[in-house]
């Protein structure tokens, strides 16, 4: 479709100001068919940026391999260009609006000369309905319009829905690499060297500018952009929740259902936790969402959650078998590698998959040639496939994924569950006393740094509220005061008892010798059933400070978990938490200064009473 024929004038107009500043050498409105996804794939291919599949293996599959500067979200270059300062608060870069639209016009200028100028009117969320919301992204590459493909809907029946006036977030992308007369890319990932690297936030006027980077969460404005940190500030403004959580659905051997949201920082197992197989006889789990949910209040009080993505960009290294076979079967086709290790036979590998590679040599991430390696570890720096190594694969090709998962109404919400990578202090499981000690639960989330981040804290303990720290478009301390009036509202409607019971999980405890204690992937299912009968009032519970855990041997303990490990998983670390709760005293809520609702320093104050007491 041509720009000429585009029927909204807004976006139109929108269009051709992107086409006068970025000088492309075509402009293309996407439709989203396959005929279209197959066409960008073979552009890649021909430009030396994609490898196709070996078709036996991995049928209508390819792998890309990206720039050593380009293959993670880049939080230091990240904006939050609120008009004041403080309404982007102490989590954020913060640039005034006006000099970064300057800065980056003068980037975007001629930035796509050479290349195509794609515009892909895309909805996150199922297309027309109530929760789903429309957006159009500019982008010169074809890389990124593929994987919107798989990740959003997109294409003509969005722009059915937008009519002649509907709202949509605009999206500006590109790489930042504009091609002389007869340059091709040849093979090399085009971007921008980091310091030109710009992904910018315009919350009030709902505006989104990203360059130089076509990586992920960088360059799939739909995911984290729009999905989280425009539709954090939306969700404020309206009095609903946009969260960084994955959603899944799980059946008790009696057959009753309920419905989990959790929130973990990225790359602490989102994916495996939606896709889990439980170890526990009876039970079963099926899928939702694995990244980010929508939720927002129905007419009975309950809240009701949607999964905006169509498909999953989970971490491929450490994906295997066992750890979770539901993404190892949704992957076995049409599905787009980025940065895994290339086999001799024409399939991909990376660290933890399971095996050892075929033949006698591998493609690494970086395109040099290595021996296979015989075991599926390698040492570290040397991996094979980059640790932030993804797949971008079609939710709807996994097996588990719930019948429920396009309800354009959503799933009602029983539990909520945060955690992070935590070595020490925090147990397996433990229920909040109330709603608001739960939102300073949330609030005080720490985890330990992972690769899906470009940052020198990788291995490091930092604070990650709710998990949204990289992800929450305004201040994080009228965050916390969304999350409390989200409760005061129930209050208020009689229907505090609907709402969510919140537990703080953590997989990732280790003894003295630098072990896990707990075995995760499908065993995690027991703590989940434990949960499942709190929602209901049951399961066997005992009160500590830190708030409701499961008495000792409310949890059946998996193979290799001793008694004595079960206790240390269960063991309220008096001193180690008397530490934490200073940390937050000291360091973490400071931060916040008078945007910090008195609430949680409340909270904060009781939960030291308790432990002194
Ligand atoms: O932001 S990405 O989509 O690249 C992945 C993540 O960090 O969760
Ligand atoms: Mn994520």
């Amino acid at each position: 479709m041509k720009v000429s024929e585009l029927k909204h004038s807004g976006l139109k107009k929108w269009v051709e100001e992107a086409q006068a500043l970025m000088t492309p050498d075509a402009v293309l409105v996407c439709d989203g068919s396959a005929a279209e996804y197959d066409r960008m794939i073979k552009i890649t291919i021909d430009s030396g940026l994609a490898t196709v599949l070996d078709e036996n293996k991995r049928p209508g599959s390819v792998l890309y391999r990206s720039d050593p500067s380009d293959v993670a979200r880049v939080e230091d270059r990240t904006y939050i260009a609120s008009k004041n300062k403080d309404d982007a608060g102490p989590t954020n870069n913060w640039i005034d609006p006006a000099e970064l639209k300057k800065t980056m016009s003068a980037l975007y200028k001629g930035s796509m000369k050479g290349r195509v100028m794609y515009v892909i009117p895309f909805s996150m969320g199922p297309v027309g309905s109530e929760i789903a919301k429309v957006g159009v992204q500019i982008t010169d590459s074809p890389y990124v319009v593929a994987n919107m493909h798989i990740m959003a809907r997109v294409g003509s029946k969005v722009l059915d829905v937008l009519g002649t006036d509907g709202f949509f977030v605009p999206c500006f992308h590109s790489v930042g690499k504009p091609l002389a007369a007869g340059e091709k890319d040849n093979g090399t990932w085009p971007c921008a060297p980091i310091s030109n690297k710009y992904i910018s936030h315009f919350p009030e006027t709902r505006e989104i500018w990203s360059y130089g980077s076509g990586y992920g969460g960088n360059a799939l404005l739909g995911k984290k952009c729009l999905a989280l940190r425009i539709a954090s500030v939306l969700a404020r403004d309206e009095g609903w929740l946009a969260e960084h959580m994955l959603i899944l659905k799980i059946t008790n051997p009696q057959g009753e259902v309920k419905y989990i949201t959790g929130a973990f920082p990225s790359a602490c197992g989102k994916t495996n936790l939606a896709m889990l197989i439980p170890t526990l006889p009876g039970w079963k789990v099926e899928t939702v969402g694995d990244d980010i949910a929508w939720m927002k209040f129905g007419k009975d009080g309950r809240l009701y959650a949607i999964n905006p993505e169509a498909g999953f960009f989970g971490v491929a290294p450490g994906t295997n078998n066992e750890s979770n076979r539901n993404a190892m079967e949704s992957i076995k086709k049409n599905t787009i590698f980025t940065n895994c290790g290339l086999t001799e036979d024409g399939d991909i590998w990376w660290e933890m998959i399971g095996h050892g590679a075929p033949g006698k040599e591998i493609i690494d991430w970086k395109g040099n040639r290595r021996p296979a390696p015989q075991s599926d570890k390698s040492p570290k720096g040397e991996e094979i496939a980059h640790p932030n190594a993804r797949f971008t694969a079609p939710a709807r090709q996994c097996p588990c994924i719930a019948k429920e998962w396009e309800d354009p109404a959503g799933v009602p919400i029983s539990a909520f569950l945060f955690g992070g990578r935590r070595p020490k202090t925090v147990p397996l499981v433990n229920q909040s006393k109330s709603w608001l000690h739960g939102v300073f639960m949330g609030s005080i989330v720490g985890s330990e740094v992972t690769a899906a981040v470009i940052s020198d804290q990788v291995g490091q303990v930092r604070r990650d509220p709710f998990a949204m720290l990289p992800f929450c478009g305004y201040n994080m301390g009228d965050y916390f005061k969304h999350w409390i009036k989200i409760g005061r509202t129930a209050e208020e409607n009689g229907t505090a008892d609907k709402l969510p019971k919140i537990f703080f999980v953590n997989w990732f405890r280790k003894n003295d010798e630098d072990k896990f204690i707990w075995p995760g992937y499908g065993e995690n299912s027991r703590v989940l059933a434990w949960i499942f009968d709190r929602c209901d009032g049951k399961g066997k519970s005992v009160d500590t400070p830190i708030g409701t855990l499961p008495t000792p041997d409310a949890i059946e303990r998996p193979a290799g978990v001793s008694e004595a490990d079960m206790a240390e998983l269960l063991r309220v670390d008096i001193e180690g938490w008397k530490k934490e709760i200073e940390d937050v005293r000291k360091n973490h809520y400071p931060k916040f200064g008078d945007r910090l609702p008195a609430e949680l320093k409340t909270e904060l104050d009781a939960i030291e009473k308790r432990l002194h007491g």
